[in-house]
C-alpha cells in the first residue's frame, strides 16, 4: 500500500539560502501535488518571523475565543477560523509571500497566480466546556469546482505540528475523486463539505489517513480539493496554522483581501502573485481583522452585492444574475421583516426556502433551491431601509465564491 505520510523536502543551504528550489526538488513537490495533493518544505521560514506572529496570534485567540457561541469557528469551538493582524508589524515576507511556496505554485498552476485569501486555523486547547475534538473529514472546496489542481493551500504552522497538538488529519490522494458527489453540507453552512462515511470507509482501504509531525518552519502546500479534518488539540499550547490560497491565474474568484496601506511598499516589490489587495488606514485594518463582520461593507464589495444593495433598498427589488448564495445580513433587530423570492416563483416563495441563523441574524439562499431557478435570483427586501450588508465572500470564514464564476464554467450558463 502507497505509504500515507506525506514527502518531505529538505532544501540545502544554498535553496535556503536563494529561496528557491532547484529542479530536482521542484520535480519532488509538483510530483507529490499531482499523486497525493500535498508536499511539506522544510526549513523554509525562519524562526524569528513565526515566533513574532505566533505571539500576537495566540493573544488573539483567546480574545476571540472569549466570545464562545460568536467566534469564529469552523465545526466545533475548538478550531477557529482566525486571520492574522494585516499590518505592516506582522507582515514577514518570508511567511506571507514565501518565495518557495510561490515558486511550486507557480509551476503548479501557471504564473502569477491569484492570493485572494488569507487568514488562519487555530487549534484551541482544551477547556471544561471544549474538550479536544475532531472535525468531520472534510475538503474545503465545498463547491462546485473543476476536476483538475485550482487551487493550493499554502500552511504554515506557526509551532511544530504534532498529533498531540492536532497535526490536521490528511487523506493522502483523495483530491483526485473529489467534488461536490461526495460532499454533504452545503457552501456556506458551518458544516459544510463533509465527506459521505461511506466514501471515507471506501477510501481508507486504499489510503488511510494520517497526522505528519510537521516542524516548525515547513511550509505545507496542500491541493484545496484534498480531504482533511482538524484535530483537537491535547496540549496546553495554541497551535496556530496560517492558511494562505492561491488560485491559478484562470480561476475566476473575485475575492479580495484586505491590508492596511502600511504592507502596499511590500507587496509592490513582488510580482510572483497576483494580488487584488483593498487598501485602508491601519486604524481599520486593526479594528476589523477580527470583526469582519461588524462594520461597513468592504471598501470594493462584490459586483453582484454592490447591484444589490441598491437595487433592493431603493427599489425594494433587485435582480442577481446567476448567484449560487447570497447571504444577507441585517444590521436590525430579529423582527427585520426580510423577505426573499426566488426565480420566477414569487408566489411560490416560502419561508421554508430561507435558512435563518438565529444568532447571526443570517439568512442564506440554499444552494440547491437557487441552483433550480437556473438565470436569476429575484430578491425583494421589504424592511425600511436599513443598513444592509452583503457579504458574498466569507461567512464564518470559510471560503465563500460566488456562483457566477463556477456556474459559468460549468453549468454552460
Ligand atoms: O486546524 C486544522 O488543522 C484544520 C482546520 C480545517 O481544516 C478547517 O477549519 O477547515
Ligand atoms: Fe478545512
Amino acid at each position: 500500500m502507497t505509504s500515507s505520510y506525506p514527502t518531505s523536502i529538505r532544501p540545502s543551504a544554498t535553496e535556503i539560502k536563494n529561496r528557491q528550489l532547484t529542479p530536482q526538488n521542484l520535480e519532488i513537490a509538483i510530483r507529490s501535488l499531482y499523486h497525493d495533493g500535498l508536499v511539506v518544505v522544510e526549513n523554509a521560514v525562519p524562526h524569528a518571523a513565526l515566533d513574532r506572529l505566533n505571539e500576537k496570534m495566540v493573544r488573539d485567540a483567546y480574545a476571540l475565543q472569549s466570545r464562545k457561541e460568536n467566534s469564529p469557528y469552523n465545526y466545533n469551538r475548538g478550531n477557529i477560523q482566525q486571520d492574522s493582524p494585516p499590518v505592516k508589524d506582522y507582515f514577514d515576507r518570508d511567511i506571507f509571500l514565501n518565495p518557495i511556496a510561490t515558486q511550486i505554485t507557480t509551476t503548479a498552476l501557471g504564473p502569477r497566480p491569484k492570493w485572494t485569501f488569507c487568514s488562519g486555523n487555530t487549534a484551541m486547547p482544551p477547556t471544561a466546556d471544549c474538550p479536544p475534538t475532531s472535525q468531520p473529514v472534510h475538503s474545503d472546496a465545498d463547491f462546485d469546482h473543476p476536476t483538475h489542481p485550482f487551487a493550493y493551500v499554502v500552511n504554515i504552522p506557526l509551532i511544530e505540528m504534532t498529533p498531540e497538538n492536532g497535526s490536521t488529519e490528511i487523506w493522502l490522494g483523495s483530491h483526485i475523486d473529489s467534488g461536490l458527489h461526495v460532499q454533504e453540507g452545503r457552501h456556506g453552512e458551518r458544516a459544510s463539505g463533509r465527506i459521505k462515511l461511506d466514501e471515507l470507509e471506501k477510501r481508507r482501504a486504499i489510503r488511510p489517513p494520517c497526522q505528519p509531525v510537521v516542524p516548525k518552519g515547513a511550509i505545507v502546500l496542500r491541493d484545496l480539493r484534498l480531504w482533511h479534518a482538524g484535530i483537537g488539540n491535547q496540549t496546553d499550547e495554541v497551535r496556530v496554522m496560517l492558511a494562505m490560497i492561491h488560485f491559478a491565474p484562470w480561476y475566476r474568484n473575485p475575492m479580495r483581501l484586505e491590508f492596511a496601506e502600511s504592507v502596499r511598499s511590500i507587496m509592490e516589490k513582488q510580482d510572483g502573485l497576483e494580488v487584488p489587495v483593498d487598501w485602508v488606514t491601519e486604524e481599520d485594518a486593526m479594528s476589523r481583522y477580527l470583526n469582519p463582520n461588524a462594520t461597513a461593507p468592504p471598501a470594493t464589495p462584490p459586483a453582484i452585492a454592490a447591484v444589490f444593495v441598491e437595487d433592493a433598498v431603493e427599489d425594494g427589488e433587485g435582480t442577481i444574475e446567476l448567484v449560487d448564495e447570497v447571504v444577507i445580513e441585517v444590521d436590525n433587530d430579529a423582527e427585520s421583516d426580510v423577505v426573499v423570492l426566488i426565480g420566477d416563483d414569487v408566489d411560490d416563495a416560502v419561508e421554508d426556502d430561507i435558512v435563518v441563523e438565529e444568532e447571526t441574524k443570517c439568512l442564506s439562499l440554499r444552494q440547491d433551491l437557487v441552483q433550480r431557478c437556473a438565470t436569476h435570483v429575484s430578491i425583494r427586501v421589504d424592511l425600511k431601509p436599513l443598513r444592509v450588508l452583503i457579504t458574498a465572500e466569507k461567512v464564518y470564514r470559510k471560503i465563500q465564491i460566488p456562483g457566477t464564476i463556477h456556474t459559468t464554467l460549468f453549468l454552460g450558463l
